[in-house]
């Protein structure tokens, strides 16, 4: 059996400032902006606001109407890099198995390491005087069999909690959750489960994997897995992932221009689904070329600011492969083996909303960096036809 952390953070945000201004402590903190300029949302508040409703996400005008004397404070991100930089060195301090999957979360693999506490209760209080201790703050915690369980431990007792759970306390702990604490269950798929009368874990066990998998295909399969406690998912240590790629051999070598830029859409969106899926956002992108003799050309380009959308990924794709192509005549190209795109220097901040959004959207954006790097007019936007829509 594996051993498996989730630590989670309480109030990250807010709960930095409270530490760093005793004058905060015990007090409705919310994190987002000014409430003079209540524009954009909630970035996060600390639990004495969460009692007046706020939360993250929140228009901040809204939050200043349900906590009117809550303290606004415009928020400091290099700060909490910084301790979501000391917090993994924590994570270190215990196991090389960590996997840091935001600011202020991480999975640590444990099973090496269990033995040495008297019980998985020791161990996770070991957790979490360790952060105590060095960062004077609270994490939330849970220790399972696997990440699925131990993500839902970390949630159940917030804030400052610590949820064991063994696989034979399983039904009874999270069997009675609602579906939309599985990992993968959103919004859409808890309601069209509703629909079908399934509300908690056990619902779906109930249910069966057969007609899970019926009305929902894969993620059926993988949700009914979950609600019986089966994440075959390892902890997977950050140094391993240095990049986010996919590439295909075509099963002829490929000369079509517009099958070529099609294909590259489509693993375009899969390199996206991956970087999101696991809240990755990357600097650099790399088109990878390969002729029909084996010849390999790689090209990049980097902007500075993270992307992790299709659209950005695959513009960013098509401007390089124009640029691959530039020098030569069109009949004069070779065809296509192999093509691939790989997305690097990666980075797990979320795409914070503390900081005024842009007006222009992040396509737009891209468009303006390739322009300047390219050269005018290199890429416009352009309009979808009737055949990419229905793709
Ligand atoms: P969370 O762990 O989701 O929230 P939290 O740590 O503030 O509170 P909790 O006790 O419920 O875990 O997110 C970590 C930080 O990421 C949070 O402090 C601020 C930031 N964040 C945003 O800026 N916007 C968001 O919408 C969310 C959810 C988080
Ligand atoms: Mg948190």
């Amino acid at each position: 059996m594996r051993i498996i952390a989730h630590v989670d953070m309480d109030a990250f945000f807010a709960a930095i400032e409270q530490r760093d201004n005793p004058r905060l402590k015990g007090k409705p903190v919310i994190i987002g902006g000014s409430r003079h300029r209540p524009r954009g949302v909630v970035s996060t508040c600390s639990y004495e606001a969460r009692k007046y409703g706020v939360h993250s996400a929140m228009p901040l005008a809204q939050a200043v109407r349900l906590c009117p004397h809550g303290i606004f404070l415009p928020g400091n991100m290099a700060k909490y890099r910084q301790v979501s930089a000391e917090l993994q060195q924590i994570f270190a301090s215990f196991t090389d198995l960590y996997e840091p999957i935001s600011i202020d979360e991480a999975y640590l693999d444990l099973t090496d390491r269990y033995r040495e506490y008297s019980s998985l209760w020791q161990l996770g209080l070991a957790l979490k005087k360790a952060i105590r201790d060095q960062l004077d703050l609270t994490a939330s915690v849970g220790i399972a069999a696997t990440k699925s369980a131990a993500k839902m431990g970390s949630t159940l007792h917030k804030p400052d909690g610590l949820t064991i759970i063994l696989p034979e306390d399983f039904d009874r702990i999270i069997g009675p959750l609602p579906v939309r604490s599985l990992h993968g269950v959103g919004a859409k798929t808890a309601e069209r489960l509703e629909n079908l009368g399934i509300r908690t874990v056990l619902d779906i066990r109930r249910f069966g994997r057969k007609a899970m998998i019926s009305h929902f295909g894969k993620l059926g399969d993988w949700i009914y897995n979950l609600s019986c406690g089966i994440d075959p998912r390892p902890v997977e240590p950050r140094q391993t992932r240095k990049s986010v790629g996919r590439e295909t051999t075509f099963d002829s070598d490929l000369n079509d221009e517009a099958e070529i830029k099609k294909t590259l859409k489509e693993l375009a969106a899969d390199v996206s689904r991956r970087l999101q899926a696991h809240h990755l956002w990357g600097e650099t992108i790399t088109l990878k070329l390969r002729d029909p003799d084996f010849t390999t050309t790689t090209h990049s380009l980097s902007v500075n600011y993270g992307i992790n959308s299709a659209d950005e990924i695959s513009q960013a794709a098509l401007v390089l492969l124009d640029r691959a192509w530039a020098s030569i005549e069109p009949n004069r190209r070779k065809p296509l083996r192999l093509v691939g795109i790989s997305v690097s220097n990666l980075s797990e901040n979320r795409q914070l909303n503390l900081f005024t959004p842009p007006r222009e959207s992040k396509v737009d954006r891209l468009l303006v960096d390739l322009n300047q790097q390219f050269g005018k007019g290199v890429i416009t936007t352009g309009h979808l036809s009737p055949h990419d829509k229905r793709s």
